[in-house]
């Protein structure tokens, strides 16, 4: 069947986007499937129930999961109470490496500068929960074509920040390699799909999500996009992400989705939709396939 080529393509299947509410909830969502076990429970008028393994996997109190915002904590509640320490008003972002034209700019000036958008986006955690997420920001390679990548470039570098003064666990040295960093081919970065966000839900970002400026890969695992970014390196070589040095087995480098993963603990076939608690089949490349296949032949 032939499709729609008016529609852009992230407007393809894209799901209804996550309820609001249950998306700044989260993290008190996510506790209650961990109160429902097996036997299920409601959470706002929600019946939750799934595979066993998928929800001791998700609600395992014995394993701090990883992910989310572990520079505060390794625990999703605190995480999200102690990133409101991050003061974001005088936050420098510097895009330099193989580029034509290095800059470093407020993030308030780098977002002003570029068109703005909205896009809803599947956005899938390796920890099994996904949202349909409408953020609002320009596709990097906006960015990139400003910035002007050498001939040798082919990888991008994200890099959030390092001030272990309020960042617990920096201070800890419970992970290695800060500041948390992950890389994109260059193809990949210059992909349409690829996103920099500085609101959700029509509003500006929360420290807890990444303020002032994250990235969104909506076809990778969310560790991918990494929050509250100070640096974009164009490169010849890429560095290891902050998963592959800390967590080595807990997924590949690419961190593409994928529903036949043999992730160690957490079955990736399926995912628990926050807002509906509805148990989805997970798709190839988050249902992007169709658009990034061409990636990676
Ligand atoms: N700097 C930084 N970025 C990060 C993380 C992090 O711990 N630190 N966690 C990642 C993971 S594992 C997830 S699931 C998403 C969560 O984004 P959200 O809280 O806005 O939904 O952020 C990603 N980006
Ligand atoms: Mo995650």
């Amino acid at each position: 069947m032939a499709h729609i080529r008016t529609k852009k393509i992230w407007e393809h299947n894209a799901p209804a986007p996550t309820d609001e509410t249950a998306y700044w909830r989260r993290r008190e969502f996510l506790s209650a499937v961990g109160l429902a076990g097996l036997a299920g429970t409601a959470w706002g008028g929600i019946a939750l129930a799934g595979s066993s393994a998928n929800i001791q996997a998700i609600s395992d109190p014995s394993r701090p999961p990883p992910g989310n915002f572990v520079e505060f904590s390794a625990w999703h509640a605190e995480a999200a109470a102690q990133a409101q320490a991050l003061d974001t008003r005088d936050w420098p972002i510097t895009i330099d490496g193989l580029v034509e034209h290095p800059l470093t700019l407020q993030a308030g000036d780098l977002i002003a500068g570029l068109q703005q958008e909205e896009r809803s986006y599947r956005f899938r955690c390796i920890e099994g929960w996904s949202a349909t997420v409408p953020w609002t920001g320009f596709p990097l390679r906006a960015l990139l074509e400003r910035v002007k990548p050498l001939s040798g470039a082919r990888y991008v570098r994200f890099e959030s920040f390092n001030l272990p003064e309020i960042a617990p666990v920096q201070a800890s040295g419970y992970y290695s390699a800060w500041p948390y960093g992950e890389t994109l081919s260059l193809r990949e970065a210059a992909h349409e799909l690829t996103f920099l966000a500085s609101g959700v839900y029509g509003k500006p970002l929360p420290t807890s999500h990444g303020a002032p400026l994250r990235l969104v890969v909506p076809w990778k695992y969310a560790t991918k996009s990494v929050k509250s970014i100070t640096r974009i390196r164009v490169l010849d070589t890429p560095l290891p992400g902050f998963w592959e040095t800390n967590r080595p087995s807990m997924s590949d480098p690419l961190c593409n989705v994928d529903p036949n993963y043999a992730h160690t603990r957490i079955p990736q076939h399926q995912e628990l939709c926050i807002g509906t608690g509805e148990w989805r089949e997970t798709l190839p490349l988050n249902g992007y396939a169709e658009w990034v296949n061409a990636l990676y032949v």
